[in-house]
């Protein structure tokens, strides 16, 4: 069976990206064929500062090794740098109504926060990550809940393709981890913490101090 998943590089991984990703992809790369990539094409939908993002993908490449997944094991590579991805995207796009793209509940945060500055690119997403899953054929795509309707396009993408031109495409299926699918924001109980808003989240990386002082000053559960 195999596995595709992905993490933009848009900033340090935090312990939502971990639990509802990274843990799974560490676990899954014992018995499956693991293809996890860091897509900087998807990462570049919002604002970005292009010296940044090399930082960001090497920062990347960094924590799923040090995480635990092994390049012996599972194919770690860089979007960009497979141009097939795009070329996909294209194609797949031509399939895809608007209306789906705009129901989005990533397309509609997204759009608010970034106010002003809503390209193409961050309504088109969905295309480009249904291209990623649909291009090796995999079955299984280990992710967080926020990205459990992305996938869910992707399946009907596929299927429309296949109805109309034959049968092309596998349909994959989301995999999210039965505890961590969703953490939320520390400063916002309603919202999950995210890489682009910073102030929220629990990074990897953080000092055992900084963890200690961030948790304590997290919103407190009300029940
Ligand atoms: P950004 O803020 O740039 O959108 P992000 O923090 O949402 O970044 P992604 O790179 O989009 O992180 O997500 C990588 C993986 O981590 C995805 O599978 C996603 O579902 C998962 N994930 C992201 N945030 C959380 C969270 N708060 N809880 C559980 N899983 C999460
Ligand atoms: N959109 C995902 C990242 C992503 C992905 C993928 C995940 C891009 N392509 C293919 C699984 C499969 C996100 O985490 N924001």
């Amino acid at each position: 069976m195999r596995v595709f998943s992905g993490i933009q590089p848009t900033g340090a991984i935090h312990i939502g990206n971990y639990l509802g990703a990274i843990k799974q992809f560490i676990e899954l790369q014992e018995t499956k064929e693991c293809i996890f990539s860091i897509v900087d094409l998807h990462a570049i939908t919002i604002p970005y500062k292009p010296q940044e993002l090399q930082k960001n993908i090497l920062e990347a490449a960094i924590c799923y090794l040090a995480a635990g997944i092994d390049p012996e094991k599972s194919i770690i590579f860089i979007q960009s740098q497979v141009p097939e991805h795009t070329e996909l995207a294209w194609l797949l796009g031509t399939v895809c109504p608007v209306g789906d793209l705009l129901r989005m509940t990533q397309y509609k945060e997204k759009s608010k926060q970034f106010k002003g500055k809503v390209g193409a690119g961050i309504l088109n997403y969905p295309i480009l990550m249904a291209a990623d899953i649909l291009l090796y054929k995999a079955e299984l795509v280990p992710v967080g809940a926020d990205q459990q309707q992305h996938v869910e396009l992707t399946r009907t993408i596929a299927r429309k393709f296949n109805k109309t031109f034959g049968q092309t495409f596998h349909i994959p299926q989301a995999k999210l981890p039965s505890r961590g699918a969703k953490i939320m924001a520390l400063n916002n109980p309603k919202k999950k913490m995210s890489k682009s808003q910073p102030t929220g989240c629990l990074f990897i990386f953080d000092e055992p101090e900084e963890i200690e002082r961030k948790i304590s000053t997290a919103v407190t559960d009300s029940g």
